[in-house]
């Protein structure tokens, strides 16, 4: 195998590690770190929680044993540049030089103003071998939320849109389907395990008024591990009987966006806090959420607050999971933007089909 094959493996497992602090390490990245010496892994670690360790802090910690002068001749591999500042945690760079390592591969630059280039500099001029780019586009695209969250050109959440459908296009097999119904789900449980770590992995999670009253949803991460989102709930002229709901039972918050002019005075529901924020333009209140540290969302329907956020162009990612049966009849699919067309990708998850749109970064 050519060297640069090798350093890809290694990074693929870097970027495996990385990706299993999906659900604890956001607003920071999620990071893998892979030590290997004569080609063998002798330390491997992730960044598993915010606040907590960083990568090479976690594989380093494996390796106690080797002395400076074997981890002369070891590499480093991180899907991230290391950091050389002090943040929560010290400098990874210092680590990196403390523990002599000989050569670090990266896959990307880390945008945090902090760092960006200034840990590689480092590395570099204490006579370390830098090699920065492998499989920087897979890099990319797993920290996308780190990445805008970093962009002060971005000011709303990064936003998902899921929903779930039938092979011929439908949601929901009724076109109105009646109040405190509850949910039928359309795609199987694998798919259920799928969406529940979509739930965990964002900060918040938003439906509409509607999808309260029909499917009275708990909302929460029951099939997957991580937290429960804060609960996001669009009622313009707070309508609903918020005693009644299953996911104020639910660990957690529930958020309850409203107009001004809907807004009757705070409710006396313990845990829930009413925003009176709500305009014709998503794009103005995501804006004020993202300053209340709502840096994501997972937007979970119904079909006409999913097609708002289309029709308003705010979305990054969607998600679409296709049943293999036909429903015939009932409420249609939201209809996706023309620029979207062509740029799914697709792929098998147990008896339903995947659809992915994912933002470009
Ligand atoms: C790394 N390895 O595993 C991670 C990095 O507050 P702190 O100390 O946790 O620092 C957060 C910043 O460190 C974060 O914004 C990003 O720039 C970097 N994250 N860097 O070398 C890691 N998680
Ligand atoms: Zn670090």
């Amino acid at each position: 195998m050519e060297s640069l094959e090798k350093d890809a493996v290694w990074m693929a497992r870097a970027i495996e590690l990385a990706e299993l602090g999906s659900a604890h390490t956001l607003p920071n990245p999620m990071v893998g770190c892979v030590i290997v010496l004569d080609e063998v892994m002798i330390g491997e670690g992730f960044h598993e929680q915010f606040g907590g360790a960083h990568a090479e802090v976690n594989a380093f910690a494996q390796i106690p044993d080797h002395t400076q002068e074997q981890l002369q001749s070891a590499t480093a591999y991180i899907n991230l540049e290391p950091c050389n500042c002090y943040g929560k945690t010290p400098p990874c760079v210092d680590l990196l030089l403390a523990r002599n390592i000989g050569r670090v591969v990266c896959a990307m630059k880390d945008p945090n103003p902090n760092v960006f280039g200034k840990g590689f500099e480092r590395l570099r001029e204490a006579g370390v071998e830098v090699l920065v780019g492998v499989l920087e586009k897979e890099a990319r695209t797993l920290n996308r939320k780190f990445i805008a969250l970093q962009d002060n050109l971005f000011t709303r959440p990064y936003v998902t849109l899921k929903w779930a459908q039938s092979v011929d296009g439908y949601i929901d097999p009724e076109i109105k389907a009646k109040k405190g119904r509850g949910s039928i789900p359309i795609t199987a449980m694998q798919t259920q395990k799928v969406v529940h770590q979509l739930r965990a992995n964002n900060k918040a999670i938003l439906v509409g008024k509607n999808t309260v009253e029909v499917d009275n949803p708990s909302l929460s991460v029951r099939h997957a591990e991580g937290n429960n989102p804060t609960r996001l709930i669009i009622d313009p002229r707070l309508e609903l009987d918020y005693s009644a709901l299953n996911m104020i039972r639910e660990q957690g918050e529930t958020w309850v966006l409203c107009e001004e002019e809907g807004h009757r005075g705070t409710l006396e529901i313990e845990n829930i806090k009413v925003l009176p924020w709500l305009t014709t333009n998503p794009k103005d209140w995501l804006k004020k959420l993202k300053s209340e540290g709502i840096h994501s969302i997972l937007v979970e329907g119904g079909a006409a607050t999913l097609q708002k956020f289309l029709d308003s162009d705010c979305y990054d990612d969607i998600e679409i999971f296709i049943s293999h049966e036909k429903l015939n009849t009932g409420l249609k699919a939201p209809k996706l933007p023309q620029t979207t067309h062509g740029k799914f990708t697709e792929m098998h998850v147990g008896v339903d089909v995947r659809k992915q749109y994912i933002r470009q970064c």
